[in-house]
């Protein structure tokens, strides 16, 4: 009776001592990881924050604009005034164009190559956008909309 708890009390010490050696090692190892995890985190959040409230403040607002006969799709882009705007426009079936009388901009549009327009919406209102290339009998309904707010 007497030797078996010796032996037992001896095997819960060496339990005991195992286990903490166990925890002393995962102590370890946490504090080593964590300062850098935590600083991977933030190394990664911030350049994401500070690139989102950059694009808040000077935002490039970019569209995708696909010409064909006889529409734009979008049709309609909205803006804010002061947005710097870029447009890509594309014409997937015959030669079209790309026209904002009031802000003099005019392009022609060749099927599969991409035409980027850049402009700064710094006048207020709803603005036309037409086909300025005779593109076939919808031509002249070939209509879009640029609103500014
Ligand atoms: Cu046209």
């Amino acid at each position: 009776m007497r030797l078996s708890n010796v032996s037992a009390i001896m095997l819960v010490f060496v339990l005991v001592l195992l286990s903490s050696c166990a925890q002393y090692g995962q102590q370890t190892q946490i504090a080593t990881t964590n300062p850098a995890s935590t600083a991977s985190a933030t190394y990664e959040s911030n350049p994401a924050s500070q690139g989102a409230a950059q694009k808040g403040q000077q935002a490039v607002k970019e569209f995708e604009i696909i010409a064909k006969q006889f529409q734009f799709n979008p049709a309609t882009i909205e803006v804010n005034k002061g947005d710097k705007v870029r447009l890509i426009v594309t014409s997937i079936d015959v030669p079209h164009g790309f026209s904002i009388t009031e802000y003099g901009i005019n392009e022609r549009l060749d099927p599969g190559k991409p035409v980027t327009i850049e402009f700064t919406a710094d006048k207020q209102g709803t603005f036309t956008a037409f086909c300025s290339v005779l593109c076939g009998s919808g031509h002249l309904g070939m209509k879009g909309e640029l609103i500014v707010k």
